[in-house]
């Protein structure tokens, strides 16, 4: 019996619906019932697995999965974090994929007096992105004081629990409706296939040899 060949994708959020139609238009289908954690191809010995995108790049590094596809933000922001605890860190990156475009910024109140990196020094950041946002100031010669968030980082200033934000931006809506201005891109992002690092066997590593150019057809079909 072959082996399946497991992939992880954003169950719902911004990768989840090209993830699936990238799958999909490389032939590999799935009947989704939305409330499963796990759908099993139609077409393939592939399972996808649906999880929080959070959760995708750990799986990919502890081995639990053998593919995954995420955004290179989450990706590069777990990266850091395990390896500051000593967790197992490694991947292999694949293919960068033409959705998720997004940047990490850092943005201050529009009345803030901010002119350049230097006066950040000694502030209070929000970010839900902390290793990313720390490594690029400490690279510049900033110390802040980071406060850390899991969601509505662009109220953090508003509140009073911060005075300038690292935020994930695409089109500047947000930032903009929330009287914050975008001063320093530290991270430009986009979503990633990636593979766990470790020797796969040969029936699965058939599978993704075969995936690849199909996933490279697509992307340059609709460039
Ligand atoms: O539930 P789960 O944890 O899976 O989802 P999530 O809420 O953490 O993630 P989701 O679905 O919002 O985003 C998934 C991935 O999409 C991110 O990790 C990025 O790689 C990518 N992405 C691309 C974005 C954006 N663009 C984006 N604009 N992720 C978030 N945003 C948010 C941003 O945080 C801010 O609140 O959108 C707002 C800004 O958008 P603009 O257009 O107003 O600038
Ligand atoms: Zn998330």
């Amino acid at each position: 019996m072959t082996e399946r060949l497991t992939i992880a994708i954003q169950k719902s959020g911004r990768l989840s619906k090209e993830s699936i139609s990238l799958l999909n238009a490389c032939g590999v289908k799935f009947s989704l019932n939305e409330a499963r954690l796990i759908a099993h191809s139609t077409s393939h010995p592939i399972d996808l697995l649906r999880v929080r995108d959070d959760d995708i790049p750990g799986l990919v590094m502890d081995g639990v999965v053998d593919l995954g596809l995420v955004g290179e933000n989450v990706l590069e922001e777990v990266r850091l974090e395990r390896q500051a605890v000593g967790e197992a860190a490694d991947y292999k990156a694949l293919r960068p994929l033409d959705f998720g475009g997004c940047r990490l910024s850092i943005a201050v109140p529009r009345e803030s007096d901010f002119e350049k990196l230097e006066d950040l020094n000694g502030k209070r950041i929000a970010s839900t992105y902390p290793y990313l946002m720390q490594r690029y100031l400490k690279n510049n010669g900033i110390n802040v004081k980071n406060v850390n968030l899991t969601g509505s980082v662009e109220v953090a200033p508003r509140a009073g629990l911060a005075d300038a934000i690292c935020d994930l931006v695409s089109t500047g809506a947000t930032l903009e409706a929330n009287g914050l201005v975008e001063k320093e891109v530290i991270f430009r992002s986009q979503a990633q296939l990636i593979q766990r690092s470790d020797k796969l066997t040969a029936d699965k590593q058939a599978m993704i040899d075969q995936l690849l150019p199909r996933i490279d057809g697509v992307q340059m079909a609709k460039e």
